[in-house]
């Protein structure tokens, strides 16, 4: 069997994926939601929005003649990754996650662990502060309850919406940030506190450790629930769970 990987991307681990597969003459495509206006480039051929559900990825699958599913996909990118379980389910086309680990606290961090959006919301239930909220853009209309804040977005594109908070600054940058850079940016914008998802890896952490050297809390929210799935940790794990398993379909 020729493989033909579908690699569900957005992260700093599926970028890193893409140009394992390429470099090792493997074919395969990368696939994003198009949330953002340019996602970074790939050195592999991509494609761009949803499928249309899990019947839309199942019917993918069978069209484009895919060998293996490898959700690459961001630890909060809950509902992809539950419909690639079913999808891969309905279809007997293997499925591996390329996952990374959640952050743990480290000497020195004053993390608030919460246990989504919601908890994150109302950890802020508390009279005027200075905020990090880089949390993205998707989410920003579920802090509305507490617009007596001060709100530092960062955020991949600027807005093209009426932000749903009184008093922001909004900073349009793409990660992976640096904890210099983002020490700087929590100094020159007087933060009190950050909020954070969870999101382990390299990518968004220096935020954490640059809260860490100036002694600012972290609101963390933690990952939501994904079904349990086959999972591995590096792009030559995935390259050799490709070598190794076959699909159900005998090809
Ligand atoms: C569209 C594809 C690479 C991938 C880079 C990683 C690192 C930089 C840090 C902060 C936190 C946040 C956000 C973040 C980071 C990496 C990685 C990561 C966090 C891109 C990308 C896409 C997205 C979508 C975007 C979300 C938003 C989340 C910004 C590409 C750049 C906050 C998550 O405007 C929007 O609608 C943005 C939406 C989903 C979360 C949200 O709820 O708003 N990522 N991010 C993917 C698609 O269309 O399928 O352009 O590269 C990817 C990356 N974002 O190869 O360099 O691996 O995590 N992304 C979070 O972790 O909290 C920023 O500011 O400190
Ligand atoms: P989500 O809520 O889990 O998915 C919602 C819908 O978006 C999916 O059902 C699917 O639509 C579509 N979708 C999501 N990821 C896709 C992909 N890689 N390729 C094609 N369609 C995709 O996803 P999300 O949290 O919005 O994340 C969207 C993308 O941003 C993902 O690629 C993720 O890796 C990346 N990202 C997310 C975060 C985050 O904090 N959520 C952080 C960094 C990067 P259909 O049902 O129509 O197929």
């Amino acid at each position: 069997m020729i493989p033909n990987l579908l690699i569900l991307g957005g992260t700093t681990e599926a970028t890193a994926l893409a140009r394992a597969v390429a470099e090792a003459g493997i074919a395969g495509i990368v696939s994003f939601a198009g949330r953002v206006a340019r996602p970074v480039r790939q050195p592999l051929p991509q494609r761009v929005g949803g499928f249309g559900g899990v019947s839309g990825l199942a019917a993918y699958l069978q069209d484009q003649d895919i060998t293996h599913v490898v959700d690459a996909t961001h630890p909060f990118a809950a509902q992809m990754s539950r419909n690639a379980i079913a999808a891969c389910a309905q279809t007997g086309v293997p499925l591996v996650a390329l996952t990374r680990a959640p952050w743990l606290p480290r000497p020195g961090d004053a993390w608030t662990h919460v246990a989504d959006i919601a908890g994150a919301v109302a950890a802020l239930d508390h009279p005027r502060k200075r905020v990090m909220l880089a949390v993205g853009r998707m989410h920003l209309a579920e802090f509305a309850p507490n617009p007596q804040h001060v709100y530092l977005l960062r955020l991949v594109d600027a807005p093209g919406f009426e932000l749903p908070l009184p008093h922001t600054e909004v900073l349009v940058s793409r990660g992976p940030f640096t904890q210099a850079e983002d020490e700087a940016l929590m100094q020159a914008h007087s933060i009190d506190v950050v909020v954070s998802k969870n999101a382990g890896g390299t990518g968004a952490y220096a935020k954490i450790a640059a809260a860490r050297a100036l002694g600012l809390p972290v609101i963390m929210i933690g990952r939501p629930f994904i079904p349990v799935r086959q999972e591995v940790t590096t792009p030559a794990q995935v390259l050799n769970w490709v070598s190794h398993c076959a699909t159900d379909r005998g090809v």
